[in-house]
């Protein structure tokens, strides 16, 4: 289903001019004039994160990473003193701005964060949008039945739950009526040990694709791998389908070994329309990022014969 780039990885460490550790985790957007964006978590040499810009023109090859940060470790707030981490990106109509979901991470714990932007050069507005411990978050890019509605994931410590919730907001600001959306399969599923979100969710006439990221926990460490969820068009509260198989696993030597090995993290997915192909901007083994595409009407035939389980 889903292709690997032949130029895979398409980014590292070595493609930047400052150095650095690690290049992982992508969020992703199409700008006006064709540009593909993704916002990059660096981790530098201290082990702290912070979020690029990088550029490329055809999405796939020649990337140039911004050496400053739009957004990076502050030493000034304790809930973002060791940076911030995997970021969605959204264009949001309605605001006339990107918004941004990521997660901050410092003593308290790592929470999520939302910012608006205009350039990607500086942030407009940003705050804590989750308390910890909660991360990987996901905005729909529109008003639903009157609501912005963001997808995130909790974590409750007595039970050691990872889930994927939905909470609603009349203003991008008070977050309510949080409700799970997304639970792990039990026992020897793929998606037994945690499950969130992937990039923002991506919408077609069949409903919104929600790709996400599962992990296992064995003898050996975790895996993580990508799936796919379909949730309702107009209510996105209601789950349609769920495929039972993941559709990316991490089989390539630079996904099976590196600074976190066995890791695929899907954080940014384009949808170019022409083509109706979906490219999907991943982080492998916390380590570089890579591509990886598939044709929107597979995936939806995939997903429309899928099990609710
Ligand atoms: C998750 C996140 C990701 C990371 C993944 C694998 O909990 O922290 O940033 O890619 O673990 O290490």
């Amino acid at each position: 289903m889903f292709l690997r780039s032949e130029h895979n990885p398409i980014l590292t460490v070595d493609s930047l001019t400052f150095p650095a550790n690690s290049v992982f985790n992508p969020g992703a957007t199409v700008l006006q004039d064709g540009t593909t964006l993704l916002l990059v978590r660096v981790e530098d040499r201290r082990g702290l994160s912070a979020i690029h810009v990088a550029t490329s023109t055809n999405g796939v090859t020649d990337w140039t990473v911004d050496e400053t940060p739009l957004l990076g470790p502050d030493p000034n707030h304790t809930w973002c003193e060791w940076g911030f981490e995997d970021a969605r990106v959204s264009w949001v109509d309605e605001i006339d701005r990107y918004v941004i979901t990521c997660t901050a991470y410092g003593e308290p714990g790592p929470c999520v964060y939302l910012a608006t932007t205009t350039d990607f050069t500086s942030i407009d507005s940003g705050r804590v949008a989750m308390p910890p411990e909660d991360k990987n978050a996901a905005l729909f890019p529109r008003r639903i039945d009157g609501d912005w509605l963001l997808l995130h994931r909790p974590v409750s410590v007595a039970r050691g739950a990872a889930d994927i919730w939905l909470s609603r907001s009349d203003d991008l600001e008070s977050w309510r009526m949080p409700e799970q959306l997304i639970t792990r399969r039990p026992g020897g599923w793929w998606d037994a040990a945690r499950i969130g979100i992937g990039p923002p969710p991506i919408e077609t006439t069949e409903g919104w694709i929600i790709l996400c990221h599962g992990v296992r926990q064995t003898m050996s460490g975790a895996i993580y791998r990508m799936g796919a969820v379909l949730v309702d068009l107009e209510q996105p509260w209601i789950v349609r389908n769920r495929c039972e198989e993941w559709l990316l696993s991490p089989t390539a030597p630079y996904e099976r070994i590196g600074d976190v090995g066995n890791v695929v993290f899907p954080c940014g997915a384009v949808h170019h329309l022409e083509k109706n192909e979906l490219y999907v901007y991943y982080g492998a083994a916390d380590t570089t990022v890579c591509l990886a595409t598939a044709s929107v009407p597979d995936l939806l035939d995939v997903l429309l014969k899928g099990a609710v389980v």
